[in-house]
Order: structure tokens, then sequence, then C-alpha cells
């Protein structure tokens, strides 16, 4: 535990390969940790650390005045927290299962109006990283709430601020991990294409991960196009990456690999193009995506 960060009261709810991870790294930091699951077998591994058993949700939460959520799904979230009614006034809720921005608003109406504040997060890492050096956790909501938690949160990594939104945790999360998919869209498709000529994957992995860290240079100055509005480019046009592609389409069956990944890709190019913005950049594709809300 972090120096002057006095031992704390906290209860974790949810022990699933995640909550685990987090109640231990309570329990390391020198915090008091009750512990509920719904399949009680899961309480046993934290108990041996020093975790205090609940019998029922209720107690648990009954336990501290840090509340830490981690189920599936948050529709598991909002059920249990519904059985829960009474228990919860007074406490701070920290909902850090992973779901919609919607879905964090509505719980935080469903906790504050049971008299408890709402906190939601994101947790950026995996239960391995949890308490590493890598690890931290977006968090929304009720500032009051998380100011005063934010030293015994601290255990569990980094924590970053988002705003007093409570759905802006989720939205954080979920846009690093669309980055994410996005490369791993990418991946999986070089990796498919290349193994056609018995290239072995992992010889291939050497330049694609150099080229794709090259490749990340380009985020800032297509951040900066999309908060200006000014999409005109001198480097790479819409138009030139629209006469390029049917390279990759073509190759694609040539070599006998899907391109259902990439034809959505293609459609995008065309009606960029087909709605007059041939000599934008790419950063012009964000603006296509946008959607009526
Ligand atoms: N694991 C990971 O790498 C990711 C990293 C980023 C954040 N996610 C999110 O964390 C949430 C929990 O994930 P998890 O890895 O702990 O998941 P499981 O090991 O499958 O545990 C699920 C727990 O949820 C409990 N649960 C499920 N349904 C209910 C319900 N209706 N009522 C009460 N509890 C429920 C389940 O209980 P049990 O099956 O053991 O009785 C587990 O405790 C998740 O949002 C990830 O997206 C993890």
């Amino acid at each position: 535990m972090p120096e002057n960060t006095p031992a704390a009261r906290v209860s974790v709810l949810g022990l699933g390969l995640m909550g685990s991870a987090l109640a231990s790294a309570f329990l390391k930091a020198g915090h008091e940790v009750t512990v509920w699951n719904r399949s009680a077998s899961k309480t046993g591994p934290l108990v041996a650390q020093g975790a205090k058993p609940a019998g029922t949700a209720t107690e648990a939460v009954e336990a501290s005045p840090l509340v830490i959520l981690c189920l599936l799904t948050n529709d598991n979230v909002g059920e249990l927290l519904a059985t829960l009614p009474e228990s919860l006034a007074g406490r701070t809720v920290v909902n850090l299962t992973n779901g919609t921005p919607a879905q964090a608003r509505a719980l935080s109406e469903q906790v504050t109006e049971r008299g408890a504040r709402y906190v939601d997060g994101g947790i950026m890492a995996v239960p391995q990283m949890i308490a590493g050096p890598h690890a931290y956790v977006f968090y929304s909501g009720d500032e009051e709430a998380y100011k005063e938690h934010e030293a015994t949160l601290a255990a569990l990594g980094g924590t970053r601020w988002t705003g007093t939104d409570p759905g802006f945790a989720a939205l954080h999360d979920l846009g690093l991990l669309t980055g994410m998919y996005g490369m791993i869209i990418g991946v999986v498709q070089a990796l498919a294409l290349v193994r056609t000529e018995n290239i072995r994957a992992e010889e291939f992995s050497g330049p694609l991960v150099e080229w794709i860290q090259a490749m990340l240079g380009i985020v800032p100055g297509i951040a900066q196009a999309i908060d200006s509005g000014e999409h005109l480019t001198d480097v790479s046009s819409l138009a030139v990456n629209q006469s390029a592609f049917p390279n990759f389409l073509e190759t694609f069956a040539a070599q006998g690999v899907s391109s259902e990944l990439f034809e959505p890709f293609q459609a995008l190019l065309d009606r960029s193009i087909a709605e007059g913005h041939a000599a934008d950049g790419l950063s012009r594709l964000a603006e296509m995506l946008k959607a009526e809300k």
C-alpha cells in the first residue's frame, strides 16, 4: 500500500477471473476485503489470502463503504442491484463490469435512486496484469465519491478520471478496444494472406510489428484533422487509396483468403469518393461513419 494510504474496507462482488484478481490486489495492498460470488466455491482461494466471505450479496454490501462489482454483464449487475435496495444507501458502488455508456448511465440512476453514489470503470488490463505497472482503469461518474476512494482504487493499477458523465469510462474503454480490434483485423488478414504461400506467421510477424509501429505515427495527424474538420491532404488521398484497394481484394481472392473483413472498407472508400471527397485524407472516413443518433 502506498505510504499514507489507510487500510480501507472494500467488498468485491463477482469473483470470476477478473473479480478474483481485483480482490487479491486489494488484499495485497493491505485492505480489509469482503468477498461474495454467486457460486460460493470461488471465494475459497481469496479467503485463504485473508478475505472475509459473505454469505449473501446483501451481507457483502453491508460490510464496506466501497463496493466493487465485477460480473459478466451489466444486465447481471442491474439484476443483482435490484435485490439489495435498502443496503446500498450511503455507499459507493464502483462497477468494473464491461458494458456500454447507456448501460452505465442507467445503472448510475438505479444506484443513486437508492441513496448510493455510482462510479463506472473500464479496466484496461487482463486479470494477470492487475496491480502491475501497465494496468489502469478509466473511471467516470460521481467525482466526489471517486476522489474519496481513489487511493484505495489505486491498488488495482493506474487511475484515469474521464468525467462526471457515468458513461464516459465505458466510452473510453470501448474506444481503445475498437482501436485494438481494428489492429487485430489487419493482423489476422495479413497472416492469413502470407500463410497461403507457406511463409511462417512468426517470421512475418517481425516486419508486421515494425510496420504497424511506424504507421502509428499517423494517428495524431488523423486526430488533428478530425478535430479541425480540415481533411485535405498532400500525403495519401482517398482517391489514391481507392485506386490501390482492388489490389488487396483481387489478391485475397486469388490466394483463397476471404475478404469479408475488408469489403466494408472498400465500400466506405467508394461512398466517400462518390460524395466528393477524393482529395481528402483518410481522416474523412471518420465523418463518413457518423450515423444519425
Ligand atoms: N478477463 C478479462 O480479460 C477481461 C478484461 C477487461 C474487463 N473484463 C470484464 O470483466 C468482467 C468480468 O470478467 P471475468 O473475466 O471475471 O469473467 P468470468 O470469469 O466469466 O466471471 C464472471 C462473473 O460474473 C458472475 N455472474 C455471471 N452472471 C451472474 C448473475 N446473473 N448474477 C451474479 N453473478 C453473475 C459469475 O458468477 P459465477 O458464474 O461464478 O457464479 C462470475 O463471478 C466482464 O464484464 C468482462 O468483460 C474482463
